[in-house]
């Protein structure tokens, strides 16, 4: 290579691996310019559009190939040859999992290409320009017009790149390279009891601001004292020092000025002695309205405090008992991957239904819809990174993933009141590297937000030894705030009579949670309480289970598995599974089995 050449693929590379999402401020409630609908795709399992005969990625080369998709090139005669035309491909509609939207595409895990061409004319000329995806699965490499202009990696959580400079009036094409293969080193890793779907799952958008603008905030109720908001502001553009910005809450009577200091930012402190706190009973959210000179966004916020004495949790100073169910985040309406604010409404109902005022999003942040709608409907909400069962814990790159995918999740969720565990990861071995690898994520979460409480799904083990006194006998048990485990007695441990036999001891003085119990059942089959998939199994060991779990000192809430049924391929058995895991409250159609009314009496007996 000449020495140009050697320099440029330098530069190239810098500029793509750190191509990184600005942080904009209030997504959900900023104008945008959808780009939903149908984009045309090619399917590339040999990754053909990216790289050459080589293996090497056109992406390299001073001036790529025609041959990469990213060109979006045509044949300039008949003679020419390209060997591939957008334009003439099927097209598919996002945002949507390509499994269930395309039959030939239901077991598929590879590359996929998008193209969606569009005019787009600035408000102002000085505006800046960024396109947003909510989330694509799982890696994720974007180029407009031909250049690159980033790459993400995460199924499950927001980022956006800058594209001011880059776009045109008139016809842009965005193409994107979306790649869902399983990897051992991602986040998650090879394994998992949920379907990989693929495809960009969620919405794109363009969000156009102002050159400088609200990049950031954080405002809450102070710890210590619940009549007084904190938090911060910060700025992102040239003219972010000595901004006088405005913190606005109409319905409090409340308007502060405050002045952006060196860094772009302001410190937050106004006193609210009027604030109505929010809770699960009366989910009060407040709007908000933060202005510069430049830009102004409104949101809704709920002030309340979370915290734990003891075995205790305390929303607001007073003890809750959280009612719980875990949830995928699958379509009840058209059984992929869930994305709506049908879905998600759905969803929430049938929780509230059953008499729960806490749900657990499982394994991987859900979509937003999920936490503004859980703020309004009074519901807790346990939020998870996705570091599931086995993943590298000995990789540096493996911990910046999941790092950055929880920095995204917090990023976007840190002012939805509903919100008050995020929890590191689900059920992991003990081991030195992975203790460690928590540990940091848990110091890192703690950082970047001190509001909130950190768990685990842990698991738990013999007492001395007993096979008939359970304990959690792990490191991490000592850095959560909050003890959770997940136990299948009755199901992977045992038939269900086992459950009268055991007893615990917890030797830690923290609340505990059990954030999974269940059994398999398929609705609709009835027979005797012993028999497996019968939904009267389920009914047994959700009784039994109840009884048992009640014996745990520091109980202070669960969230049984699952609300739904959901797609697994790990679940195999002709005429009961048939892909999906059974242990949902609910079949896949919406139909209710026995046990969801057996954890509702629960649930509508507990205070
Ligand atoms: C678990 C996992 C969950 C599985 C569930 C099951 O412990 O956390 O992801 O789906 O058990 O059904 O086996």
């Amino acid at each position: 290579m000449k020495i140009k050449g050697i320099v440029f693929f330098f530069l190239i590379t810098l500029s793509i691996s750190h191509a990184q999402s600005v942080s904009i401020s209030n997504i959900y409630n900023r104008e945008y310019t959808s780009l939903n609908g149908q984009w045309n795709y090619i399917v590339d399992p040999y990754e053909n559009g990216f790289y050459n005969y080589r293996y090497e990625p056109f992406e390299n080369q001073e001036i790529p190939e025609r041959s990469a998709f990213f060109t979006n090139s045509k044949p300039t005669s008949k003679s020419d040859l390209i060997e591939y035309d957008f334009d003439k491909m099927d097209s598919i509609t996002v945002p949507s999992d390509w499994n269930t939207q395309k039959e030939k595409l239901y077991y598929y895990e590879g590359s996929v290409w998008y193209k969606k061409s569009f005019d787009y004319t600035k408000k102002e000329h000085s505006n800046r320009v960024f396109i947003y995806f909510e989330a694509s699965n799982y890696k994720t490499d974007v180029y407009l017009n031909g250049k690159k202009i980033g790459q993400h990696l995460g199924g499950f959580t927001p980022f956006n790149f800058e594209v001011t400079h880059l776009l045109k009036e008139k016809e842009n094409f965005l193409i994107t390279k979306v790649d869902n293969k399983r990897e051992k080193d991602a986040v998650p890793t090879l394994n998992t009891d949920w379907w990989n779907y693929g495809g960009i799952t969620r919405d794109v958008k363009i969000i156009e601001t102002s050159e400088t603008f609200i990049s950031d905030y954080f405002i809450h109720l102070d710890k210590e004292n619940s009549k007084k908001i904190t938090g911060y502001l910060s700025l992102n553009g040239t003219h972010i020092i000595d901004q006088e910005v405005t913190v606005e809450i109409p319905a409090l009577k409340i308007k502060k000025r405050f002045k952006t200091d060196a860094n772009g930012k302001i410190n937050i402190d106004i006193s609210a002695s009027k604030i109505k706190l929010w809770s699960t009973k009366n989910p009060q959210v407040y709007k908000v309205i933060f202005t510069t000179a430049t830009d102004t966004t409104t949101d809704e916020i709920g002030f309340r405090t979370i915290a734990t004495k003891g075995a205790d949790i305390l929303l607001n100073g007073k003890k809750i008992f959280l009612k719980g169910i875990s949830i995928h985040e699958e379509s009840p309406i058209t059984g992929g991957r869930g994305n709506s604010l049908a879905d998600s409404k759905q969803l929430l109902e049938w929780a509230q239904e059953l008499g729960c005022n806490y749900v657990r999003l499982a394994h991987y942040p859900h979509n937003e819809h999920m936490l503004r709608l859980a703020d309004k409907m009074g519901i807790l909400v346990w939020e998870e990174n996705p570091v599931y069962w086995t993943i590298s814990w000995d990789n540096e790159s493996t911990y910046d993933n999941a790092k950055n995918q929880l920095s995204e999740v917090i990023q976007r969720d840190k002012n939805r009141a509903s919100v008050i565990i995020w929890s590191m990861a689900n059920e992991t071995p003990t081991t030195d590297a992975r203790n460690t690898f928590l540990t940091r994520l848990a110091k890192y979460t703690k950082e970047q937000d001190p509001t909130r409480l950190i768990s685990a799904a842990l698991e738990q083990s013999n007492y001395e030894g007993n096979p008939l006194v359970r304990t959690i006998h792990d490191p991490f048990a000592e850095v959560v705030d909050i003890l959770s485990f997940n136990q299948y007695i009755g199901w992977y441990d045992g038939t269900i009579e086992k459950c009268q036999t055991i007893s615990w001891n917890i030797q830690y003085n923290k609340p505990v949670l059990i954030s999974e119990f269940g059994a398999g059942a398929k609705f609709g089959l009835h027979g005797p309480k012993e028999e497996r998939w019968n939904e009267e199994y389920q009914e047994y060991l959700y009784e039994e289970t109840l009884k048992m779990i009640d014996k745990i000192d520091q109980l202070s809430g669960f969230s049984p598995w699952i609300l739904v049924d959901f797609r697994s391929p790990r679940r195999l058995l002709p005429e009961i599974q048939d892909e999906y895991n059974r242990k949902g409250l609910i079949s896949e159609k919406g139909e209710k089995k026995k046990a969801f009314y057996t954890l509702q009496k629960y649930y509508n007996n507990k205070n």
